[in-house]
């Protein structure tokens, strides 16, 4: 009973401040207008590629909006050969899940010549960004920083300027040949494609000017796809007071982590002139642990400057930037919120989640939650919530068999726990919340489950709130939110090409009280893109429970996988490999530089392959004879080819 009333005092609370909001005089609207098209950009100094520029105009705007304020973005696709969209990273869009951004989940693609209206009050203060949410279009440049001003948070600090500062990796191929590359049999181990930079506010050698004795509020966000940074300022301790659109209590550091994804706020104060002798270095720095090789010409720590005065000298390097085991970055879990929440204890439903990787029938290796690997329905989730018969809205089958769909309660506190059977970090993101970190272990050499029964267990009083936080390799992480935001909510992981291998859970959020009309202009765009707008997730709007034809995930591999199938699978990739060795071979005398770069990716494929090869040999110490020397047939085949890659 209490916690009932407790529930409708927290809606009569949102209620009252959407309200003062609307009734804000001061309030603005911001009507964007911005045309994706392409351009070519070098943001490296390396190599100039195409990228997705607003208007012809790249690096992509920072948008700046005060509390209250009302956004209108109105996004034309002028991209010839892609569907696009924009997510507001952190947004929890209450009232319009419409606006949400990433296809498939809540609403149609946005085709070539068309355009949609992102229109949205802002509720939120703090550091946010958007970014493309269609496929891994945002590596492509389609995403820029988003900052909501609140003069009466920002009051609680003091500072005399702000800063906006972008950090991310870069790559050198399109955003589809990446994910060619990283969703193909050729690529059995799912090893993630290597950056070949990153870059700091889309560029390298950025130099800032400052003055003496002055505190910075600086705003830091990780735009990246795929690497975390480390982030430090040697020989000054700063103050971290945001994560994720949420104020903290200030906590002093001198290093730390973002995954890409999270933003942090920090407060610098700078030296006297007396005590300056030199400038500054902000020095960011690649987590390479999340790398499968670490190529001899990728610099992991990018340097920038801070100049107080041209005369004086830039700082010397500090020795730990070359010891990356040694860095100890803030740890995230002790920011509390400035105004504290307490812990939701007594979870009404916990969500268990066991993420792992395995390859499927066709030889790609994918991401799964509970042994589905998200595979997006006919029909965005949202508009089949929107089209589905009253009676049927909660019943998760018609969200389709391969979309993780849960359906959350109004009002209930849910738990998520993720129990990371992967050797790898994850950045977990959810969308429509910030929720509690209430657990997360280290990093383990063996998977290790969460154990909400374990006597040693502390839960915080007052948990860190964010809106992505890490999951550490083999380990586990513990969230709980209230189910307060009706609407349907993707939880992913941030590492892009984890996404594209389908490590998703769509959380279907009180789909009763989901109180939207879809604009005819959506409907409109869906029919353009050749989506249906209505029906289950196969599209059916006439027997919601029959999923015939749904979208699924491949057929597994042949029984007994492990080592059969694995040959199986590595046979026919090598005689494929041999194929394509072959055309280099009769097929071309002058290799270009783009042949030199496909051989050496060929070269480190099958330097993958013997690797993996011999660790079966290894773990099949038992088995017959004849599948160690068929394994030994195969490992002889790939180096043969190897060597010969090696030759061309
Ligand atoms: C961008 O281009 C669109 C259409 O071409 C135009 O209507 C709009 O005013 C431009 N926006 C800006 C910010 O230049
Ligand atoms: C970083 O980029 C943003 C957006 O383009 C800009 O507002 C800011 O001034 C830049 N900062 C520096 C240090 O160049
Ligand atoms: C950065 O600037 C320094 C000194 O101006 C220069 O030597 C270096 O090549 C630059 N690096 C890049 C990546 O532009
Ligand atoms: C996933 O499949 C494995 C093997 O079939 C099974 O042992 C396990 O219980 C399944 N896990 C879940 C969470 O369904
Ligand atoms: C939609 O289907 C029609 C008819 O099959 C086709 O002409 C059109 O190109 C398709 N549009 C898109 C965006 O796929
Ligand atoms: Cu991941």
């Amino acid at each position: 009973m209490i916690f009932h009333l407790s529930v409708s005092s927290i809606w009569i609370f949102y209620t009252l401040l959407s309200v003062v909001f609307a009734d804000t005089s001061a309030a603005k609207i911001h009507d964007l207008y911005y045309r994706v098209e392409y351009i070519n950009a070098n943001p490296d100094g390396v190599m100039e590629r195409q990228v997705i520029s607003f208007n012809g105009s790249w690096p992509l705007p920072t948008i700046e909006v005060d509390v209250g304020d009302r956004v209108r973005l109105h996004l034309i696709n002028g991209l010839e050969d892609a569907t696009t969209s924009l997510h507001f990273h952190g947004l929890k869009m209450k009232g319009v899940n419409h606006m949400d951004g990433p296809v498939g989940v809540t609403q149609c693609p946005i085709s070539a010549g068309d355009s949609m209206v992102y229109d949205f009050i802002v509720e939120q203060s703090g550091t946010f960004w958007y970014h493309s949410h269609s496929g891994s279009q945002y590596s492509d440049g389609l995403r820029g920083l988003f900052i909501v001003h609140d003069a009466e948070k920002e009051n609680n600090y003091k500072f005399d300027h702000e800063l906006f500062w972008s950090i991310s990796d870069w790559y050198h191929l399109p955003s589809s040949a990446l994910v060619e590359r990283q969703l193909t049999r050729y690529n059995p181990t799912g090893a993630e494609p290597v950056p070949q930079n990153i870059l700091f506010n889309d560029s390298r050698n950025v130099t800032v000017n400052i003055d003496y004795d002055t505190t910075y509020l600086i705003r830091i966000a990780n735009i990246g796809i795929m690497v975390s940074q480390y982030f430090s300022i040697p020989g000054y301790e700063f103050d971290v007071i945001e994560i994720d659109g949420v104020y903290t209590k200030p906590q002093t550091t001198e290093m730390i982590y973002l995954t890409v994804g999270q933003r942090a706020s920090i407060l610098l104060r700078t030296k006297s002139k007396e005590d300056a002798t030199s400038n500054i270095a902000i020095i960011t720095s690649i987590d390479s642990s999340m790398l499968d090789v670490v190529p001899d010409d990728l610099e992991l720590n990018s340097i920038n400057y801070m100049k107080y005065d041209e005369k004086l000298p830039l700082p010397e390097m500090p020795k730990w930037v070359n010891e990356p085991d040694d860095f100890e970055p803030l740890d995230d879990l002790t920011l509390i919120p400035y105004i504290p929440r307490p812990l939701l204890t007594d979870p009404d439903y916990r969500i268990e989640l066991v993420l792992h990787m395995e390859n499927l029938g066709d030889g790609v290796n994918y991401a799964f939650f509970n042994n589905n690997t998200y595979v997006a329905p006919k029909v965005p989730t949202l508009l089949t919530v929107l089209s589905a018969p009253q009676a049927l809205k909660k019943d998760a089958r018609i969200y389709g068999s391969n979309t993780n769909s849960f359906v959350l309660n109004a009002g209930e506190v849910i738990e998520i726990v993720v129990n990371n059977e992967d050797d790898n970090k994850h950045p977990m993101h959810m969308h429509g919340h910030q929720f509690q970190v209430v657990s997360r272990s280290e990093s383990f050499e063996e998977p290790v489950h969460y154990n909400p029964d374990d006597p040693n267990l502390k839960l915080p009083e007052f948990p860190t709130m964010r809106d992505t936080v890490l999951v550490e390799g083999n380990g586990y992480l513990v969230l709980r939110f209230t189910a307060n935001n009706p609407g349907v909510w993707f939880f992913h992981c941030h590492l892009d090409f984890h996404l594209e291998q389908g490590l998703a859970v769509t959380l279907i959020e009180a789909p009763d009280l989901i109180d939207i009309t879809l604009p005819e202009e959506q409907i409109d765009m869906c029919k353009r893109s050749n989506v249906s707008y209505k029906g289950n997730a196969a599209g059916n709007h006439h027997d919601f429970l029959n999923l015939k034809g749904e979208n699924k995930q491949p057929e597994p591999l042949p029984e007994g996988f492990t080592l059969k199938g694995y040959i199986a699978l590595a046979v026919c990739t090598a005689v494929a490999l041999f194929g394509l060795w072959s055309i280099y071979e009769f097929g071309m005398r002058d290799v270009t530089e783009t042949e030199t770069d496909k051989i050496l990716i060929e070269q480190r494929v099958t330097q993958n392959y013997i690797e993996e090869l011999e660790k079966l040999k290894l773990n099949s110490g038992s088995s017959s004879i004849e599948s160690v020397n068929e394994l030994n047939d195969l490992i002889a085949e790939v180096t043969l080819l190897n060597r010969k890659l090696s030759t061309l």
